[in-house]
């Protein structure tokens, strides 16, 4: 008797063009794709068809990786972390898929066989900028190491059409460009329409008994938006584990356009989906601000509501219970930004499936843990209450329901304290109304966090005082970290190839192996290669300069690079001061032995924050005197480099010599820039603020420069009405730096251009730099000083590089996984694709 054949699918046999990773077979693999998906040949191609051919190439490797993922944590039912984040700045993706696949020398081989450049090709890819800065380039250091520690997560944001601004530069200004990043198509997503979910927003709710006579609520929405998930892959480093970005995207729901359709209201039904593909359009550029728009509040609902769907599908189709919910996931909060999840959870689980309110309750608060990523008071997202209950009526509701029950747990612990209660309670009342969102936070979480040990003691001690009064085991400290595959690995070759010859490659998933260098240091032919490394990067970066700005730099000079958003708070502004001051220097003594510098800059401004754009502009009007002055002929260079992004950022670090981080105490959280600079050998001259204080800690204060006001003395100053004019009055290098800005030195003779920002030095310098400027001008000497030793500053440069193990965002993972997630890792083994079909 004959059976039906049997499907026989046999991958490891031959190898296919969409696995197979011999030369022969990516040559093969990327020609087809030109052929077959770009639909051009070679003589027709452009260089952005050459890189989708090679991105689809390097995708169809990461399938395989991403189905067996995807079945094994099915079978497995594993505990899974949720990442809620509004942003996630993952930079360019083929370099780094290259890199974890462990391809790519290999694909460099096969793209120059065929006559092409593989910088070249990379350079084709548009990144998605789908963040502001530090929050959400470290949601995507975090998405590298949960795979390459084996968690099972998911990454959940918005799907943003447009991401962070271009920067461009006129007449010294910024000027902003929409930054189109998916115009000629995104090779990494892959849209999952089948598991599109709704939104609702607006309208009002009416209570209801149901066939049990209980009690509900229902909510009548104004408006219903369809979410779309797209989900990118994300590789673990040369491991199986392959997780998931899952991003939603606004659409109107079909439903709704037929029904005003058919009542004839074409261009209503037209508007409908307009307003609703309005919600993913854009990411607001403020970092470290809250702009307390309508719209944003609308973001935010609308890609928690669909993620926490989203999860409650997967536990329901593993056939699991939902009060297993905080079993199966738990969810971190990215800052606030995605806190409304608190409430959402709750209407989901009462409203939607029938929980009573205290198990949903118990659900909920064993489901969030919140990462505080800011002490900033602008930062600190407040709703108004009528925004709010026009909104989203039923959270209104939940969210006094929850605030009921929360204050009376406060009253309980401590009594007939009214001031408490009003400072706790989820509603602030002081004024005009609003929803404090790092309350609800506070009060749904089972975790709360802060990103530097020093910004988690001023969170308890300040900011979240009476949160950690009343929750003192909620609280613990998670130091950020980065990436060392993309901040070493990938942008920086030179400098892995020297570390994998002398201590193996062992450091890229154990950055602590970097301490194998320190017995190096003592090798002079070491030191000799590790200083020719730099000058190589520094040329390169030279030559981007160059070609960028027109200027000429001197690798030989010291690169003294600031790069980070814009802010007062950051403190851009001190640099120039120095700059200032070493220029007037040379012009009343030219022949003055000062250490050659290149000072780089690099950093968008949020779009209406005016001061900032002023400091682009200052920096850059310094730049034209300093650059065309012949009294000082090469040995100052001021370069602004436009647009700065990952992208740009991978070339940056590599080619520094001195890391400026220069917050006020107290004000960073952490920073994670000083940690890239720091792995790629950067000395650091900076405050005691965020993770500097780590950081000095672990590469040794005589490897780092210091300077400036401690987060207590800072404190103390304010409180003893702080007067900037003191300090200009009486330092004459600091008052000649002022008079020459007010002067118009630096601005064509026009003495008002900068005037809003003397003025604001003079009169209130909110952020300290006349105090601190005489600390940073003198521990910028010893900086010069240290740079005229070659041999010293090398041995410097090679211990940062060594102590630095700490900072990767592996260990930061690690712990979150042990201390708060709760999070066994799962092993990835290839499954076979017979056995994903059964
Ligand atoms: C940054 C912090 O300023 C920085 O110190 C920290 O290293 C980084 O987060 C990662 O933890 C923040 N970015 C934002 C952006 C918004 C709101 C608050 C913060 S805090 C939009």
């Amino acid at each position: 008797m004959q059976t039906a054949p049997k499907l026989q699918i046999e991958t490891a046999r031959v190898e296919d063009d969409r696995t197979g990773l011999s030369i022969e077979t990516l040559k093969r693999a990327f020609l087809d794709n030109l052929f077959y998906i770009q639909g051009k040949f070679p003589r027709l191609a452009t260089q952005h068809d050459y890189y989708m051919a090679l991105a689809y190439t390097v995708r169809d490797r990461l399938l395989q990786r991403w189905i067996s993922t995807a079945a094994t944590y099915t079978e497995q039912s594993s505990r899974t972390v949720a990442y809620l984040s509004a942003e996630f700045l993952m930079g360019p993706q083929l370099g780094n898929n290259l890199i974890n696949l462990g391809i790519y020398d290999r694909v460099q081989q096969a793209i120059e066989e065929l006559g092409l450049n593989l910088d070249t090709l990379l350079d084709q890819e548009e990144e998605p900028g789908l963040g502001n800065g530090g929050l959400g380039r470290l949601a995507a250091c975090y998405l590298d190491s949960m795979a390459t520690l084996e968690i099972p997560s998911l990454g959940y944001g918005i799907r943003y059409e447009f991401g962070i601004f271009k920067q461009g530069l006129q007449n010294g200004w910024q000027v902003e460009f929409t930054d189109k990043w998916l115009r000629l198509g995104n090779p990494w997503e892959i849209p999952r329409p089948d598991w599109a979910v709704q939104v609702k927003l607006g309208g009002y709710t009416e209570a209801y008994l149901d066939a049990n006579g209980h009690y509900r609520v229902r909510w009548i929405p104004r408006q219903v938006v369809k979410g779309v998930p797209y989900d990118t892959p994300i590789l673990g480093y040369q491991i199986n584990t392959c997780n998931t970005l899952r991003l939603w995207s606004a659409q109107a729901p079909e439903s709704f356009d037929f029904e005003a359709f058919n009542s004839g209201d074409y261009l209503g039904a037209v508007q409908e989906k307009i307003s609703s593909e309005n919600l993913s359009k854009v990411l607001y550029p403020n970092d470290n601000v809250s702009q307390g728009k309508q719209l944003r509040l609308a973001q935010q609902i609308f890609f928690v509501s669909c993620s926490l769907q989203d999860m409650i599908r997967i536990l329901l189709r593993q056939k699991l219970p939902l009060s297993e919910f905080s079993q199966k996931f738990t969810v971190q909060l990215n800052d606030t930004h995605p806190a409304i999840a608190v409430a959402e959870l709750m209407r989901l689980l009462v409203d939607e499936h029938g929980i009573a309110w205290d198990q949903a309750w118990d659900i909920t608060r064993n489901s969030f843990a919140y990462t505080n990523h800011t002490l900033m008071p602008e930062a600190l997202e407040r709703w108004p209450v009528e925004m709010f209950g026009q909104m989203l009526p039923r959270h209104l509701e939940i969210v006094y329901e929850i605030n009921h029950h929360f204050l009376d747990e406060v009253r309980a612990k401590f009594p007939d304290d009214g001031d408490r209660i009003r400072r706790m309670s989820l509603i602030d009342e002081s004024g005009e109304r609003f929803v404090r969102m790092a309350n609800l936070a506070c009060v749904g979480s089972y975790a709360i966090n802060g990103v530097a040990a020093l910004h988690t003691e001023l969170l308890q001690k300040d900011v979240l005082h009476d949160f950690y009064q009343l929750y003192p085991e909620k609280f613990n400290n998670k130091t950020n970290g980065v990436t060392p595959r993309r901040f070493m690995v990938l942008s920086n070759p030179r400098l892995t190839h020297l570390l994998n010859d002398t201590i193996g490659d062992s450091w890229v998933q154990h950055l602590d192996h970097l301490q194998k260098l320190e017995t190096s240091v003592e090798d002079a032919s070491f030191r000799q290669r590790w200083w020719e490394i730099k000058q190589a990067n520094k040329h390169d970066l030279a030559t981007y300069i160059q070609a960028h700005n027109g200027i000429t730099v001197d690798p030989e000079s010291l690169f003294d690079i600031q790069v980070k958003r814009i802010h007062e708070y950051k403190r851009q502004h001190l640099m120039v001061l120095h700059i200032i001051t070493l220029y007037n220097r040379l012009k009343a003594n030219p022949n003055l032995d000062i250490t050659p510098r290149t000072f780089l800059f690099g950093g968008k401004a949020a779009p209406g924050y005016m001061m900032a754009k002023l400091i682009i502009k200052l920096i850059t009007s310094v730049a034209d005197v300093v650059n065309n002055d012949p009294a000082v002929g090469d040995r100052l260079k001021v370069v602004f480099l436009k647009n700065f992004n990952v992208k740009l950022a991978q070339h940056i670090y590599p080619a520094a010599d001195l890391s400026e981080q220069v917050s006020m105490a107290g004000k960073e959280a952490s920073g994670t820039g000083n940690m890239k600079f720091a792995m790629n050998g950067a000395l650091t001259i900076g405050t005691l603020d965020g993770a500097n204080i780590e950081i000095r800690e672990e590469v040794g204060p005589e490897n780092f420069f210091l300077f400036g006001l401690t987060a207590a003395e800072v404190k103390a100053l304010k409180a003893s009405s702080y007067n900037p004019w003191n300090y200009y009055q009486s330092n004459p290098e600091l008052k000649e730096v002022i008079d020459r800005l007010k002067a118009g030195d630096f601005s064509g003779g026009n003495p008002d251009l900068f005037r809003p920002l003397i003025d604001s030095l003079l009169s209130w310098d909110n952020y300290l730099l006349f105090a601190d400027y005489q600390s940073y001008i003198e521990a910028q000497e010893k900086v010069s000083q240290a740079y005229r030793d070659r041999d010293r500053w090398v041995r410097m440069s090679i211990l940062n590089t060594a102590r630095m193990g700490k900072f990767s965002s592996d260990r930061s993972i690690a712990e979150y996984a042990a201390d708060i997630w709760q999070t066994p890792s799962v092993k990835i083994e290839l499954t076979d694709n017979a056995r994903l079909s059964r």
